[in-house]
């Protein structure tokens, strides 16, 4: 069996998704590759599309991870756009755009598409809460500092990678990814002879 890929720039994005894809046994991998993000509303069609192309380069079982941060009271911005605003305003941006907001609530989703030929499926992950007034914490990336997901006082990033994986968008979409595989390719294990990929 080859490596299953993860396809992403994002470090911690990998971090995250190997843990727990490790409970279920599968040996995930890394591929740096350039990935084509189309425009569109929905993260569905900009992973899958993105899944479908990256197989073409890699021809190797993989699986693309579209994030987002939803914003209710500003109409589910960032959503799509939550890497180019990241990268521009950063979340700093968020709490100044928020800060006559009331309404702090917002989701973090993640699609999670897996190809396999003739295998392509999608699996999903939301994890709400609330948008801080200030940043907290030192731990993970990007909009963690100012997210609280709701039945909590902590933001993602004052928590260790495992609490945030047992509560957050990501963690669901992947175990949901690590069940379906369990059970129908139970000899999928993804654990040799792979390494990561940077092209
Ligand atoms: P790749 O496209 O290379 O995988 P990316 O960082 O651009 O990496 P996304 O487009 O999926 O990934 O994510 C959009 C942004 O949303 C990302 O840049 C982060 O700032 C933010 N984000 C995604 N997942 C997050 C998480 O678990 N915690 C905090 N911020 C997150």
């Amino acid at each position: 069996m080859e490596c299953l890929y993860l396809v992403t720039g994002n470090e911690n994005k990998y971090k995250e998704a190997s843990e727990i894809l490790s409970e279920y046994g599968i040996k995930l991998c890394m591929a740096n590759i350039d990935k084509l993000e189309i425009q569109s509303p929905r993260l569905e069609d900009i992973a899958l599309f993105a899944a479908r192309i990256a197989f073409f380069q890699l021809k190797k079982p993989l699986i693309v991870d579209d994030s987002g941060l939803f914003i209710n009271s500003l109409k589910g911005f960032p959503g799509p756009y939550s890497s180019y605003v990241y990268k521009t305003i950063g979340y700093e941006g968020i709490l100044k755009l928020m800060s006559d907001k009331d309404n702090r609530r917002a989701c973090f989703k993640t699609v999670a598409v897996l190809v396999y030929p003739p295998i392509e499926k999608i699996f999903v992950g939301e994890t709400c809460g609330y948008i801080t007034n200030s940043p907290r914490g030192s731990g993970g990336f990007g909009f963690d500092p100012i997210f609280v997901p709701e039945g909590y006082n902590q933001t993602y990033a004052e928590m260790g990678i495992e609490e945030k994986n047992t509560i957050s968008h990501r963690g669901k979409a992947f175990r949901k990814l690590g069940l379906w595989l369990a059970k129908n390719l139970p000899g999928f294990k993804g654990n040799n002879p792979g390494s990561n990929i940077t092209i």
